[in-house]
């Protein structure tokens, strides 16, 4: 199979592309850093084609995505993983600039690049479009605003996708992972704070890049006949508070 993975330069992608690699498919790897994704093209020369440019220019991608050689033409699986987060800041205080950037790359950047591939794959009646959700999409937190937002985005895409494509072959898959550790994640979120970065995975063991490799890889190697529409998983050291309520008073023993 041909695979097509956004942000292989770093966390969950390299480990997808390494992933499918291993099991002997070929790899589109896409991401912003040339130096990482020259790399991976000599590690796995004929096996992997890097394409660098930015998910938010829709340009950009069309140049590359037409500059594919024809043995990574005719793409079957889509994995949109390339987004961030930025910021925990409340909505009131949060960077407008921030907000844009995730809306930007985890809205547009998916849309993009599905828009871009999906005619082919209709075209041979053959794909399968994965999308890197979050369950920040469906269970909110402090400082999640615009990022929950974004994943809440790719989730009801991915489900109105298969709406779309009803009576075609083609598949539509959303991971929403929880704690996740291993990737720049944080280091992003935080703007380059390592220490505290660190500090949201002290004491836990979070999903590792491998385990969504393995997700990824499960739920494209499923028979033809079974579309696995959403998975969330998350860490067993991770699991769901309750609602927050305001008292004026103390609660009652
Ligand atoms: P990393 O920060 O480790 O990797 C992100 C990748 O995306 C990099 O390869 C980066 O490449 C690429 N990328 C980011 N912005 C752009 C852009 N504008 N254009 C092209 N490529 C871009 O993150 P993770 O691996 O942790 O996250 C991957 C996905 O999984 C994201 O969508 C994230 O929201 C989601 N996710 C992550 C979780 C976590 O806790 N880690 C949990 C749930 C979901 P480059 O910088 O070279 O462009
Ligand atoms: C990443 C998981 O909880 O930081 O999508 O939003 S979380």
């Amino acid at each position: 199979m041909i695979v097509f993975v956004t942000g292989v330069t770093a966390g969950f992608g390299l480990a997808i592309a390494g992933k499918f690699l291993a099991e002997g498919h070929k790899v589109v790897g896409t991401g912003r850093r040339q130096t990482s994704l020259d790399a991976l093209k000599q590690k796995f020369d004929g096996a992997f084609h890097p394409l660098t440019f930015d998910v938010r220019d829709r340009e950009a991608a069309q140049r590359a995505i037409e500059s594919l050689p024809e043995p990574f033409r005719e793409v079957d699986i889509l994995v949109n993983n390339a987004g961030l987060a930025l910021g925990l800041e409340p909505a009131w205080k949060a960077d407008l600039a921030e907000w844009e950037t995730m809306i930007d790359t985890n809205v547009k950047g998916v849309v993009i690049c599905t828009r871009l591939l999906l005619p082919g794959m209709v075209e041979r009646n053959r794909g399968h479009i994965v999308n890197l959700g979050s369950t920040a999409a469906e269970w909110p937190y402090p400082g999640g605003n615009v990022y929950g937002g974004t994943k809440a985005f790719v989730h009801q895409f991915s489900l109105n996708l298969r709406a779309d494509l009803f009576g075609t072959a083609i598949r539509v898959t959303d991971i929403q992972p929880g704690l996740c550790g291993g990737t720049e994640f944080s280091v992003v979120r935080f703007r380059g704070d390592e220490a505290r970065a660190a500090a949201m995975y002290e004491g836990t063991q979070p999903i590792m890049p491998e385990d969504i490799a393995d997700t990824v890889l499960w739920a494209a190697t499923r028979p033809a006949h079974v579309n696995i529409n959403s998975i969330q998983m998350m860490p067993v050291s991770q699991t769901f508070g309750p609602l927050a309520v305001k008292r004026t008073t103390p609660p009652k023993a």
